[in-house]
């Protein structure tokens, strides 16, 4: 049994469009009512698998979610009278972000050696809220196997729970047992804290975790109120090494220890504040990275070109190559549709933890299937949509004619 960390991409839906729904995400706000190219965009997340798969990584992907989502516009009485946002919500292709699908926890945490998967329910959101039980769905597909994974249904949603887009996990090797760091915003501030501390701590109730390998840790208050409505827009980590800007969190100096006490081999690589401010991090996306290991060892940052293109964002980026730091490669990827909404190549992802084999095949990717999805993707996925045209039944019915091709392509249609 070899465990391996495989990230799964969620391909871009056919309805992706700006319709500026998320409070506190600011490119989200600031590209409100543009045209959104949905084939293009799919066609993007596709070439950073690609790229990834070329590094000798493993890569599953979790599909688009049934949208218009009719079941949701039911549930609100919608009869065309309702709030504009609310229909635009029904068609959103948000679940593209799978790092806010659920919170994972590798079997060499857990009490019983499973991997725990609790969906996350998103509910700071209305758009987001509707997500997670077409989301767990997908998972009880995808991580079937009773033996070695256990999907849980989201947390009450009093608690508001975002996933692993504010959960890290840290360890000399993914296939170790690891440190958890579950980061949680309190509310209060000018936009809302999505993450709740008692959604991190029932997670990791849920998935059995040792408390003494856990770590919750308060966000930075301003963070949140520039922009970084998920810590992955301020921090990363992968195995040992820890990415973060300086005000990432509420007590950096607490954390650091905290983490150097729990995980004697922890290396922290601080951007300070001096070199890229917090408003350049958010901007630029420099931390919504994938930081991956290599086959050879080598740790590599997966960054948008949003960041390599930014000055000071480039600055610092070559002063650390230059260093003998943890991270010895940067590879930006265009994945502009999604940046637009506030998705970077973190947000594209869920990593798991797994041996792929108790794994369905059909949630993996290879060569062979990518161009297939691609073929579809050109085939089917609208080329653009403006929010205006949320709710022509003529694009209603294109989007889900797209999906059902993607779902017969690629034999899930359980999924239908
Ligand atoms: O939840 N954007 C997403 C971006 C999620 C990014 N994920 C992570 N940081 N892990 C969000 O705010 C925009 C939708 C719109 O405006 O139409 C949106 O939902």
């Amino acid at each position: 049994m070899s465990l391996v960390e495989i990230n799964f991409d969620g391909i871009v839906g056919p309805s992706h469009n700006y319709a500026g729904l998320s409070l506190g995400n600011l490119a989200s706000a600031s590209n409100a009512g543009e045209t959104a190219y949905p084939r293009a965009a799919a066609l993007q997340g596709l070439a950073k698998m690609r790229g990834n798969m070329a590094l000798g990584l493993a890569q599953g992907f979790l599909l688009p979610l049934p949208r218009p989502n009719t079941a949701f516009l039911d549930a609100i009485g919608a009869d065309g009278s309702e709030d504009r946002r609310l229909l635009s919500a029904a068609w959103s292709a948000s679940s593209m972000w799978t790092a806010n699908a659920a919170t994972v926890s590798p079997g060499p945490d857990t009490a019983d050696g499973r991997c725990h998967l609790t969906a996350a329910n998103l509910v700071t959101m209305p758009h987001r809220s509707q997500e997670w039980t077409d989301t767990v769905r997908q998972l009880r597909l995808a991580f079937a196997d009773p033996a070695h994974f256990a999907v849980h249904d989201a947390v009450p949603a009093c608690f508001g729970d975002e996933g692993a887009a504010n959960h890290m996990r840290m360890g000399v090797r993914h296939d170790a047992p690891g440190l958890e760091l579950f980061v949680y915003g309190k509310t209060g501030g000018a936009f809302p804290a999505r993450q709740h501390e008692q959604a991190s701590r029932a997670v990791a109730r849920l998935h059995g975790l040792d408390p003494a390998r856990c770590l919750f840790i308060e966000q930075n208050p301003e963070a949140i109120a520039a922009g970084a409505f998920h810590n992955d827009v301020v921090a990363v980590a992968n195995e040992r090494v820890l990415f973060t800007h300086e005000q990432a969190f509420a007590d950096p100096d607490g954390t650091y220890a905290a983490i150097r006490t729990a995980l004697p081999e922890a290396e922290i690589v601080v951007v300070p504040a001096a070199s890229v401010s917090l408003a350049d991090a958010i901007k630029s996306y420099l931390f919504n990275a994938q930081l991956l290991t290599l086959p050879s060892g080598e740790m590599s940052l997966v960054i948008p070109l949003e960041a390599w293109e930014h000055p000071r964002v480039r600055l610092w980026l070559d002063g650390m190559l230059a260093s003998n730091g943890p991270i010895r490669r940067v590879l930006p990827v265009d994945v502009r549709q999604s940046m637009a909404n506030g998705g970077g190549p973190a947000c594209l992802r869920l990593r798991v933890v797994a041996d792929p084999a108790t794994i369905d095949p059909r949630f993996l990717l290879d060569e062979a299937k990518a161009a297939r999805i691609e073929s579809i993707v050109a085939a089917f996925w609208p080329e653009a949509i403006h929010p205006a045209e949320l709710g022509d039944p003529d694009l209603a019915a294109r989007v889900v004619t797209a999906r059902m091709a993607l779902l017969d392509g690629l034999e899930l249609n359980e999924l239908s």
